[in-house]
């Protein structure tokens, strides 16, 4: 087996920055790449551009040691690893364009027995596409040693990690590792086992590719399940969480939990990769997705209803923004989808966010004069109707004597409020 001791990791985000420093610290000298300038500095300085637990001490470390370094070029390296962003073009096929860049970096850098191994979340035949770009910038290799020439060793190894545990699971979740051959599986098997401590599961690479896509569906589906649920239990006058929490009693029932809409840069995007690939066999999937999408629009329709009941100088504390408890990651968030449809639609009120895991108030919300940003208790104590859109630890652990004689809107049902009531409260 070639011994791998330099690896290069191409795009410093929110898997590639984690999957580089767990490696830095087992060993690997480790060369980040990104295109982000201040992402090279950050790193170089030991620092993390983004919230996620224990990454901070990883990289602080890996880099104090020299074992890890950031730069914009790629460099020659044992093993490449593209953790870069899949984006999904306007009829929602996935856009290689990051994926293809990449390759361009790496191309000249090889000189045959590398492993090359995308990360990126992919549709299926993103790996095989990765080598024809690769072989048509390098005509002189092949991926099997082909005609003689020298092979380069492609597999796909889809990140599996929740954001908020990543340096965990990194650790402790199984890995699927699919080869373009067996011997690339084998490979890239052998780099993951440096850190990896859960089972690492080889097959080929169009088959790794869909697992990733189905687990994120098969979330996406069952949290449609439980949005629905919501929905029908609000038209019912029925308490969802009641609801769950009793149905979930059964031994072989396990429903998620409803909230504002699905956000996250995976499961509100991944499911459209299958969709496209197979657009008439995969219906659940599709319905899924537009169900979840419906979602923040229900949520405002549900506010509006409120707020008709309110005086017009009544003031709204909007409580998250992040797409889901615990981190800073406003990607695809249906509460910022929610909050500026809200601070657009009503220019007269006054929206008091809170966003504990935040400085400022995200771009689309800057100019805006009815927009501010508090700490959780003050947005409530100002405002007369308190929307929950994010379950943050300091939204849970608000004083119920804080919300007294204010109306309460819980896309999460987490308030105390919300227990013993319905999803929209009458004043506590
Ligand atoms: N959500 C609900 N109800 C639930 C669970 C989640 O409304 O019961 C919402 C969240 O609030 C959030 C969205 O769904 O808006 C997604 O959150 P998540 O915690 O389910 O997942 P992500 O997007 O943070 O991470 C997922 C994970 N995939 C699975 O659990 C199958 C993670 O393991 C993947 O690595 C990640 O996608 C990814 O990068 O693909």
């Amino acid at each position: 087996m070639t011994k791998i001791n330099t690896v290069a990791v191409i795009g410093l985000g929110y898997i590639g920055l984690p999957t580089a420093a767990i490696l830095a610290t087992n060993g690997i000298d480790v060369i980040g790449v990104d295109v982000n300038q201040r992402t090279i500095d950050a790193v170089n300085a030991g620092q993390v551009p983004f919230v996620e637990p224990d990454l901070g001490i990883h990289v602080a470390g890996a880099v104090s040691t020299g074992k890890l370094k950031a730069t914009r070029d790629t460099p020659s390296a044992d093993a490449y690893i593209v953790a870069v962003p899949t984006p999904f073009n306007a009829d929602r096929s996935a856009d290689l364009r990051y994926i293809e860049s990449a390759a361009r970096g790496i191309a000249p850098q090889l000189q045959g027995d590398e492993l090359i191994i995308l990360e990126s979340t992919s549709p299926p035949g993103a790996t095989e596409h990765l080598g024809d770009v690769l072989l048509e910038l390098r005509p002189d290799l092949s991926l099997d040693g082909e005609n003689g020439l020298p092979r380069i060793l492609l597999a796909h190894c889809p990140e599996r990690v929740l954001p908020g545990r990543v340096m965990i699971e990194l650790v402790t979740n199984d890995r699927i590792v699919g080869g373009i051959t067996p011997e690339a599986a084998a490979r890239a098997r052998d780099l993951y086992g440096v850190f990896c401590q859960g089972e690492i599961l080889l097959t080929d690479a169009k088959t790794a590719e869909m697992a990733k896509l189905v687990e994120n569906s098969y979330r996406d589906v069952n949290i449609a399940f439980a949005n629905e649920l919501s929905m029908i239990s609000d038209s019912l006058d029925i308490d969802v969480w009641e609801l769950i929490r009793l149905a979930n009693h059964h031994p072989r029932v396990n429903i998620l939990q409803p909230g504002p809409g699905v956000g996250g840069h995976c499961i509100a995007v991944d499911p459209w990769f299958i969709v496209s690939a197979a657009p008439q066999a995969a219906n659940l999937i599709k319905q899924a997705r537009l169900t979840n999408d419906s979602k923040p629009a229900w949520v405002r329709n549900r506010i509006q209803e409120v707020l008709n009941e309110l005086p017009s100088s009544a003031e709204i504390a909007v409580l998250g923004l992040a797409f889901k408890a615990n981190i800073d990651d406003l990607r695809e968030s249906p509460a910022v989808e929610i909050a500026a449809a809200l601070a657009q639609s009503l220019p007269n009120r006054r929206l008091n966010i809170a966003e504990p895991n935040v400085e400022e108030l995200p771009s689309q919300f800057r100019d805006m004069p009815n927009v501010e940003l508090f700490p959780v208790n003050e947005a409530v104590s100002r405002s007369d109707l308190v929307v929950v859109l994010v379950d943050h630890d300091e939204v849970k652990s608000i004083d119920p004597l804080l919300l007294k004689g204010k109306r309460v809107l819980d896309t999460k049902g987490i308030l105390p409020a919300s227990k013993t009531a319905q999803f929209v409260n009458s004043p506590v």
